[in-house]
């Protein structure tokens, strides 16, 4: 059997980070990691090909190999998964469909033959089975989720090395918490589950022999589920397993109680941790109490942060304007919360809702759905009625992106987190990656981009009073063009308006 593993192309999105990928020759910041991982759970003598639409196209040659197509999608590449879909189905291939787009919506996609939803681990012997004996048939669910221990190491074989910014590593599924607008409970459950530490390090061990050094994230959406395992366990696995490896850091998804625990952080940053995402939405306790992010209320967020950045800890963050309960003070609250924060990744975005999750039910039954989720939080649309109007959303969202992203007060931001910074001993090094990014970006920012002599400035301010930190403001330089640039259509709707960024 010679089978397709095909990933349709994704819009431009926040976290595709397209315009940084330019300036350091990546196509895309990551590898498939789902297809991987179903590559590696098909029969040995299958003939497999990746083709990721982001960094190579679907051929004619392709497809006259082929005899069937595995598609792996998100929301946000549904139009381009219709196309792909056609043109395998044309070509007189099989279609299999699977992931997180199909898995949530696979009603309304024509040409596919059988969709294998939830997780490959559960439904995809059971269809390879029947497949082989010529009698599967359209759809395999299951409400089981997988025993995280059959999980295999995925194929990396099957990647281009030359083409992504990172390789991604999956710890856990599955998340105990209830926010009202995420569909991640929906795909995986609340139930934690991990995979053992050996198979994590046989997963990094295997990128290490593949010759990867660079960005590892953790794609788990809460890497800390639970604390103690992390610390008996994850984290002297890593430190012990990097003690002769080096070259690799690690990024995760965590909650904003790992700033309650020093030794956690210690552990983290000491087994290679050097960016931490987390879901601060909103800082109106009312905002909370809405969404139901219980672990985010009652605390003093702003401390939070900053305990993360001295224990040596980047702090990204994402932020939701458009709660019922949001009034136009909301957005001048956010600007001077992500500005003294030092966050300089702020992926702010309109509350949507997604099919499935407990806020659609409640806004559907309040009548307040107008459309289906493009699936990108960040594209400054949503398929709610706001509380507040949508205009007045619109509006103030768009100005709040003009003024964090104008470079003037991105670059302030930078240097507020970098003054908190403590870069640990072992974070990252200059590396030809850096010495790259630096000479292209140069041009881009320094002398066509609006950053100007922010960007060189920036460079030598980390030089003398930071230099360990260096690397770390070369990336956030190079990451703070794609975030303006991504961003630019949505402010620019704003021009005209006496507010120009600097
Ligand atoms: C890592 C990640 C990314 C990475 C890498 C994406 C990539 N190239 O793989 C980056 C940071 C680029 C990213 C970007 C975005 N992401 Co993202 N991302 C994730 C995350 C955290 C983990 C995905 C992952 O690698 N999982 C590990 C693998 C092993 O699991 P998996 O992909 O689900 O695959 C399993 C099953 O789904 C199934 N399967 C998957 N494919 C197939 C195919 C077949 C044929 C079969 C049989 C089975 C199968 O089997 C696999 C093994 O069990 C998920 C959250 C989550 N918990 O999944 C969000 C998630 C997938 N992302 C999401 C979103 C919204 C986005 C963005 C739009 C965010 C933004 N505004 O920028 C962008 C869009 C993409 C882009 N290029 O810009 C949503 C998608 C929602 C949906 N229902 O579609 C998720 C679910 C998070 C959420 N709830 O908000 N993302």
């Amino acid at each position: 059997m010679n089978a397709l593993l095909i990933y349709p192309e994704s819009p431009q999105t926040f976290w595709s980070l397209t315009h940084a990928m330019r300036l350091i020759s990546r196509k895309a910041a990551s590898p498939p990691l789902g297809l991987l991982t179903v590559a590696a759970m098909l029969p040995s003598d299958w003939n497999l090909r990746l083709l990721d639409l982001n960094v190579t196209d679907l051929t004619h040659t392709d497809l006259e190999w082929a005899d069937c197509a595995l598609v792996s999608a998100m929301i946000v590449q549904r139009e381009s998964s219709h196309k792909v879909i056609a043109r395998c189905k044309q070509a007189g291939l099989t279609v299999i469909a699977g992931g997180p787009l199909f898995s949530t919506e696979h009603e309304g996609f024509e040409g596919v033959d059988h969709f294998v939803l939830g997780e490959a681990e559960v439904t995809l012997q059971p269809f390879l089975t029947d497949f082989e004996q010529g009698r599967a048939r359209h759809v395999y669910s299951s409400d089981e989720y997988a025993d995280m221990s059959t999980s295999p190491v995925p194929r990396w074989d099957l990647v281009d090395p030359r083409q992504y910014a990172s390789r991604g590593v999956q710890f856990s599924r599955g998340c105990p918490q209830n926010c009202d607008f995420c569909d991640v409970t929906q795909l995986f459950g609340h139930r934690w589950r991990t995979k053992s530490s050996s198979q994590i390090v046989a997963e990094l061990e295997a990128l290490y022999q593949f010759g990867w050094r660079g960005v590892v994230p953790f794609v788990d959406d809460n890497l800390i589920g639970n604390r103690r395992l992390l610390k008996t366990d994850l984290l002297p696995a890593l430190i012990e397993w990097a003690k002769d490896r080096r070259g690799m850091s690690f990024s995760a998804q965590v909650t904003i109680n790992v700033a309650d625990d020093e030794e956690l952080m210690r552990l983290m940053v000491e087994a290679g941790f050097d960016t931490v995402f987390i879901g601060i939405e909103t800082l109106d306790d009312a905002g909370l109490a809405e969404c139901n992010k219980g672990q985010n209320r009652d605390r003093d967020i702003l401390a939070d942060v900053k305990r993360i950045q001295r224990a040596g800890l980047q702090v990204q963050g994402g932020f939701i304007v458009g709660f019922d309960c949001d009034t136009p003070q909301v957005f001048e609250r956010m600007r001077r919360f992500i500005q003294k924060s030092g966050i300089a990744t702020a992926m702010v975005g309109l509350l949507q809702a997604p099919a499935g999750t407990a806020l659609y039910k409640r806004l559907a039954k309040e009548g307040r759905i107008r459309v289906r989720v493009t699936g990108d939080n960040s594209d400054g649309t949503t398929n709610v009625v706001p509380r507040m109007g949508l205009e007045a959303l619109q509006e103030g969202y768009r100005q709040l992106l003009w003024d964090i992203y104008s470079p003037a007060n991105y670059y302030k931001r930078v240097k507020t987190f970098l003054r908190e910074y403590r870069p640990p001993r072992t974070g990252p090094r200059l590396t030809g990656w850096h010495v790259l990014a630096v000479t292209r970006s140069l041009y881009s920012l320094g002398v066509t981009g609006r950053e100007h002599w922010r960007y060189p400035g920036l460079l030598l301010w980390t030089l003398f009073t930071k230099p360990r930190a260096l690397p770390v403001a070369v990336t956030l330089a190079i990451y703070g063009y794609h975030y303006r640039k991504h961003y630019e259509p949505l402010m620019g709707m704003l021009s005209g308006s006496a507010h120009q960024p600097q």
